[in-house]
Protein backbone atom coordinates (compact mmCIF):
# COMPACT_ATOMS: atom_id res chain seq x y z
CA UNK A 1 0.00 0.00 0.00
CA UNK A 2 1.11 3.25 -0.59
CA UNK A 3 0.04 6.41 0.48
CA UNK A 4 0.26 10.37 -0.32
CA UNK A 5 -0.99 13.01 1.83
CA UNK A 6 -0.84 17.38 0.18
CA UNK A 7 -2.36 19.95 1.21
CA UNK A 8 -1.56 22.30 -1.11
CA UNK A 9 -3.57 25.39 -2.70
CA UNK A 10 -3.84 25.02 -6.08
CA UNK A 11 -5.91 27.32 -8.66
CA UNK A 12 -7.57 25.23 -10.90
CA UNK A 13 -6.49 26.17 -14.98
CA UNK A 14 -7.89 23.91 -17.88
CA UNK A 15 -6.87 20.05 -16.49
CA UNK A 16 -4.74 20.74 -13.62
CA UNK A 17 -3.45 18.00 -11.60
CA UNK A 18 -3.73 17.87 -7.78
CA UNK A 19 -1.77 15.27 -6.20
CA UNK A 20 -0.33 11.87 -7.35
CA UNK A 21 0.53 8.80 -5.79
CA UNK A 22 3.03 5.98 -6.76
CA UNK A 23 3.35 2.18 -6.04
CA UNK A 24 5.94 -0.40 -6.60
CA UNK A 25 4.21 -3.78 -7.72
CA UNK A 26 6.28 -7.20 -7.66
CA UNK A 27 4.43 -8.60 -10.35
CA UNK A 28 1.27 -8.17 -12.45
CA UNK A 29 -2.42 -7.57 -11.05
CA UNK A 30 -4.45 -4.88 -10.23
CA UNK A 31 -3.92 -1.48 -8.28
CA UNK A 32 -6.96 0.34 -6.80
CA UNK A 33 -6.38 3.85 -6.28
CA UNK A 34 -8.85 5.72 -4.00
CA UNK A 35 -8.26 9.45 -3.59
CA UNK A 36 -10.44 12.07 -1.14
CA UNK A 37 -9.87 15.90 -1.72
CA UNK A 38 -11.27 19.18 -0.20
CA UNK A 39 -12.15 21.57 -3.29
CA UNK A 40 -13.34 25.55 -2.88
CA UNK A 41 -15.60 26.67 -5.71
CA UNK A 42 -15.68 30.37 -6.12
CA UNK A 43 -19.55 30.83 -7.66
CA UNK A 44 -21.10 33.70 -9.00
CA UNK A 45 -25.27 33.73 -9.63
CA UNK A 46 -25.79 33.75 -13.08
CA UNK A 47 -22.77 31.52 -13.99
CA UNK A 48 -22.93 27.46 -13.74
CA UNK A 49 -19.69 26.10 -12.05
CA UNK A 50 -19.22 22.48 -12.72
CA UNK A 51 -15.69 20.92 -11.37
CA UNK A 52 -14.97 17.52 -12.57
CA UNK A 53 -12.12 14.80 -11.00
CA UNK A 54 -10.38 12.01 -12.31
CA UNK A 55 -7.70 9.19 -11.17
CA UNK A 56 -5.86 8.57 -13.96
CA UNK A 57 -2.33 7.44 -15.07
CA UNK A 58 -2.65 10.76 -17.69
CA UNK A 59 -1.82 14.02 -15.29
CA UNK A 60 -3.46 15.51 -18.05
CA UNK A 61 -6.92 13.62 -18.69
CA UNK A 62 -9.97 15.19 -17.17
CA UNK A 63 -12.14 12.89 -19.08
CA UNK A 64 -16.13 12.20 -18.41
CA UNK A 65 -16.23 8.51 -17.84
CA UNK A 66 -17.46 5.46 -15.33
CA UNK A 67 -15.14 7.02 -12.48
CA UNK A 68 -14.60 10.35 -12.92
CA UNK A 69 -16.98 12.50 -9.72
CA UNK A 70 -18.36 15.42 -11.06
CA UNK A 71 -20.88 18.39 -9.29
CA UNK A 72 -22.32 21.49 -10.52
CA UNK A 73 -23.49 24.80 -9.02
CA UNK A 74 -26.57 26.28 -10.78
CA UNK A 75 -26.51 29.46 -12.59
CA UNK A 76 -29.65 30.20 -10.11
CA UNK A 77 -27.67 29.54 -6.92
CA UNK A 78 -26.57 33.21 -4.98
CA UNK A 79 -22.85 34.06 -5.06
CA UNK A 80 -20.45 32.29 -2.83
CA UNK A 81 -16.66 32.34 -2.72
CA UNK A 82 -16.36 29.33 -0.63
CA UNK A 83 -18.28 26.44 -1.79
CA UNK A 84 -16.80 23.17 -0.28
CA UNK A 85 -16.59 20.15 -2.11
CA UNK A 86 -15.13 16.78 -0.74
CA UNK A 87 -15.33 14.38 -3.26
CA UNK A 88 -14.36 11.05 -2.68
CA UNK A 89 -13.02 8.82 -5.78
CA UNK A 90 -11.16 5.73 -7.23
CA UNK A 91 -10.33 3.97 -9.87
CA UNK A 92 -8.71 0.21 -10.92
CA UNK A 93 -5.92 -0.15 -13.20
CA UNK A 94 -4.15 -3.31 -14.77
CA UNK A 95 -0.79 -3.31 -14.42
CA UNK A 96 1.35 -5.88 -16.61
CA UNK A 97 4.32 -6.61 -14.78
CA UNK A 98 6.41 -5.95 -11.74
CA UNK A 99 7.11 -1.90 -11.70
CA UNK A 100 6.86 1.58 -10.66
CA UNK A 101 3.54 2.63 -11.10
CA UNK A 102 2.05 6.60 -10.80
CA UNK A 103 -1.28 7.83 -10.50
CA UNK A 104 -2.79 11.26 -10.66
CA UNK A 105 -5.38 12.95 -9.33
CA UNK A 106 -6.79 16.01 -11.13
CA UNK A 107 -9.26 18.23 -12.07
CA UNK A 108 -10.95 20.53 -13.97
CA UNK A 109 -13.64 23.04 -13.99
CA UNK A 110 -15.86 22.59 -16.92
CA UNK A 111 -17.48 25.72 -16.20
CA UNK A 112 -17.16 28.53 -14.53
CA UNK A 113 -13.77 28.27 -13.86
CA UNK A 114 -12.06 31.39 -12.51
CA UNK A 115 -9.40 32.13 -9.87
CA UNK A 116 -10.90 31.26 -6.65
CA UNK A 117 -11.60 27.92 -7.89
CA UNK A 118 -8.79 25.69 -5.69
CA UNK A 119 -7.74 22.27 -4.88
CA UNK A 120 -7.12 23.16 -1.03
CA UNK A 121 -5.86 19.55 -0.34
CA UNK A 122 -5.86 15.88 -0.99
CA UNK A 123 -4.98 12.28 0.07
CA UNK A 124 -4.83 9.29 -1.94
CA UNK A 125 -3.99 5.88 -1.38
CA UNK A 126 -2.85 3.22 -3.85
CA UNK A 127 -3.63 -1.11 -2.97
CA UNK A 128 -2.25 -3.89 -5.12
CA UNK A 129 -3.74 -7.15 -5.72
CA UNK A 130 -1.78 -9.63 -7.18
CA UNK A 131 -3.26 -11.61 -9.86
CA1 LIG B 1 -15.88 29.56 -10.47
Amino acid sequence: MSYANITSTVDLVDCTNVNQVTITVPQAGKVVVYATAYMKVDHTVGQVDGLRMVVDTDPTACTFGPNHWQHDIPSSYPSDTWNRMTPMLFNVFDVNGAGTYTFYLNARMYYGEGAGDQHRSSNMFAVFYPS
